[in-house]
This record gives C-alpha cells, sequence and structure tokens, in this order.
C-alpha cells in the first residue's frame, strides 16, 4: 500500500486530459509505489463540461482559472494538458509556486520559452516530466534495452515516420476547442511540434543526440474556416507536413518524415535503427512486437525476427498481464507515470524532464528555421 499521497491539479479535459486522469487512476493498482496520486482539482474555462469531466473521472473539487490552481496550498503537482499556447507560463507559475510539473507535448512554442522553463523548474528544484509517452511502449523501451546491451553495435542508419491523415478534407475548419493543432498561433507548428517532437525524443534516447538538420515542409491547405466563426477563414499556417535529414553525434544518418496527408495513416509512429551488428524496426500500429535482425549469429540462419514483447522479462510487463496479453495505447501513460512516482522515490529524476524535452524542442525549432532558410542549421 503507498504510504504517501500526491495532490494533483490537472489543467485540460481533453484527449490528454482523459489519458493523464485514467494514469492516475490505474497506476497504484498495478505498480508497487510509496505515492499514491490523489485527483485533487481539474481545471478547465467552461464549467459545464469541466462538472461533467471531473464527475466521470472522480475529481475531487474544479477550478477555472488556472492561476487560481496553481495557488492552491493542496496542490502538490501541476499537470498541464492544455494548448501548446499556455505551457510557458503555467510552467512558471507553477515553479515559482514550488510545485511539480507534470507537462504534455511539445514542450514549448519555441526553445527561447522551453529554456525559461527549464531554468525555472531547475531554480525552483522541483520533480518535472514532459510526457513523452511513446517511450513507454513496452516493444520501444526494449529498443532501448537492446541498445544498451550491444546488440545494434556501431549505428549508422536511423529511419523515422510519423504519419496521419485526418486532415485532407479542405472542409475541416481550424482553432477552437479540438482543431486548436491546425492553428499555429495556439500549437506553435504543425507535424513538427504535434507528431515529430516524438519521433525526435524517442530517436535521441535511443541513438544519442543530433546536430545538424535540413529540411523542407509543406501546407497543402493554404485556407480554412475557423471552428469557432465557420463563416470567416484565415490562413493556414502550420506545416502539414515536414521532412528532414539529420547528422547523430555519433555519425549516423537519419530521415525523418511526418504529414496528417497520408491517406490510410492513422498513427503510423515508427522507426528503423541499424547498426553494424543489428536492426530493430518498430511501428505503433503493431505496438506488441519489436522487429529485430543479429547479424552476430551463423549468417546462414540470420533473419529477421518478430519479438512479441509481452513476457514478465521485457520492460514494463511484469507489472501488467500474462504473456501474450498486449497493451494499448493508455498504457504508456500509466508506465510514464509509474516511472515519474518511481523518480520521486528513488530520486533519480524520470526522463525525459523539462531540460532533456528541450533538447527536443531545440531540434523542432532547427528544423523549422532549416525549412525556412534552405540549409543546414545546426542544433
Ligand atoms: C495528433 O493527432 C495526436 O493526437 C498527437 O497530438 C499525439 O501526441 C499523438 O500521440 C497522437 O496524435
Amino acid at each position: 500500500m503507498a504510504e504517501k499521497t500526491l495532490n494533483i491539479g490537472l489543467i485540460g479535459y481533453g484527449f490528454m486530459g482523459r489519458a493523464h486522469s485514467n494514469a492516475y487512476c490505474k497506476v497504484n493498482h498495478f505498480f508497487d509505489l510509496d505515492t499514491q496520486p490523489v485527483l485533487k482539482a481539474a481545471c478547465a474555462r467552461k464549467p459545464e463540461q469541466l462538472a461533467e469531466f471531473a464527475s466521470r473521472w472522480g475529481w475531487e473539487s474544479t477550478e477555472t482559472d488556472w492561476r487560481v490552481l496553481v495557488e492552491r496550498d493542496d496542490i502538490d503537482a501541476i499537470d498541464i494538458c492544455s494548448p501548446n499556447n499556455t505551457h510557458h507560463d503555467i510552467v512558471m507559475a507553477a515553479a515559482d509556486a514550488g510545485k511539480m510539473v507534470l507537462c504534455e507535448k511539445p514542450l514549448a512554442m519555441n526553445a527561447e520559452e522551453g529554456a525559461e522553463m527549464a531554468a525555472a523548474v531547475a531554480k525552483a528544484g522541483v520533480p518535472n516530466m514532459v510526457w513523452f509517452n511513446y517511450r513507454r511502449v513496452p516493444a520501444v523501451a526494449f529498443a532501448r534495452q537492446l541498445v544498451d546491451e550491444g546488440r545494434i553495435g556501431r549505428p549508422f542508419h536511423y529511419r523515422a515516420k510519423y504519419l496521419q491523415d485526418w486532415t485532407i478534407d479542405p472542409d475541416l475548419p481550424q482553432g477552437g476547442a479540438t482543431l486548436w493543432r491546425l492553428d499555429a498561433d495556439i500549437a506553435g507548428s504543425g507535424v513538427t511540434g504535434d507528431l515529430l517532437a516524438h519521433s525526435i525524443d524517442t530517436a535521441i534516447w535511443l541513438n544519442g543526440p543530433i546536430e545538424s538538420v535540413t529540411a523542407v515542409t509543406e501546407t497543402f491547405i493554404k485556407e480554412r474556416a475557423l471552428q469557432d466563426d465557420p463563416g470567416t477563414t484565415k490562413p493556414v499556417t502550420i506545416d502539414d507536413a515536414c521532412l528532414f535529414l539529420a547528422r547523430f553525434a555519433n555519425g549516423s544518418l537519419a530521415t525523418f518524415e511526418s504529414t496528417r496527408y497520408a491517406r490510410g495513416r492513422k498513427n503510423q509512429n515508427s522507426f528503423e535503427l541499424n547498426g553494424d551488428k543489428g536492426s530493430v524496426l518498430f511501428d505503433l500500429e503493431d505496438a506488441h512486437q519489436l522487429q529485430y535482425f543479429d547479424h552476430t549469429g551463423e549468417e546462414h540462419v540470420n533473419g529477421w525476427r518478430t519479438i512479441l514483447v509481452t513476457d514478465s522479462d521485457h520492460p514494463y510487463m511484469k507489472n501488467w498481464w500474462v504473456p501474450g496479453c498486449v497493451l494499448g495505447y493508455e498504457h504508456t501513460f500509466i508506465n510514464a507515470l509509474a516511472d515519474f512516482l518511481a523518480g520521486l522515490e528513488s530520486g533519480v529524476p524520470a526522463q525525459p524532464d523539462i531540460a532533456s524535452a528541450l533538447e527536443t524542442q531545440k531540434i523542432c525549432d532547427a528544423v523549422l528555421k532549416s525549412a525556412e532558410t534552405g540549409i543546414w542549421e545546426r542544433v
């Protein structure tokens, strides 16, 4: 049984508000932790929807102003699930109030904001984490284990794709409660911050720092109506697609591709890493397995093998079901939260924290800059 409690104040009740609420409800059912999160207060601007959300998930109280939430004495940690243009101000205020911070990705609108946020939490000495949940897919963590075990050897190539298709319809509006990801003033960027930030976080976790990039972006639909004012249209300034080349500090080369215009691709987040001793291939649309090529065995029987990453000695799996029973999207948030709480107990902070997520933000900025300048940019 958990001995301590951690009072959470959650901001935002959309897709991520639900994913995080679920994690707070479940984490102690599956992980042995000293700390039990308490769903203390949920915060959002629309009182009716907020009340419905709070009662559905069991939040004890509500606030409609995040500044009030941050100042509450009974809140230990602020969890930010609101749109990207709110992250900076909330983190700054939360750090100032001495609260722990859990922040959704992308960290910020740009690296300048991110650097201020990293400095603020460092100065306040408050534990913090950015929810790059795909690190917590057991098969992705298992890929990292294979890298650490030296099974990939000297890396040569990294190939990442993050493909979706939900914005192809030109009649889809932008902005508003659900489509703010299409509005650069709120999201900061398009697929670069929303999708490639995930790919970059995974890539630098598996293969180390990225030194330089050269990118191309495209906005396919140039104008969209506003969700909140259908009669008015506004130019679209997000990147609908972004492709970039990168050089890693370890000498390997990478390609990254992301779009919301790949018809038929719903959430294809995939990567392949090729080294002299072996390769790994992961695809979120087959999230329970990892493809592994081992070149160290006898040549005539070498081949790609598909590893079902569900055994109790695979990452995270001893906390879940019996072998062969696969996890889903929501479990990645529970695993992430378990790591955060375990980090509080061990004193070894869960990653990526804000300082580490700033590296991803810097790469996103360099990518967007390169798309403008047309030349290689150093990170
Ligand atoms: C966008 O469609 C989105 O919801 C991202 O914002 C998430 O980070 C990604 O994991 C799934 O797709």
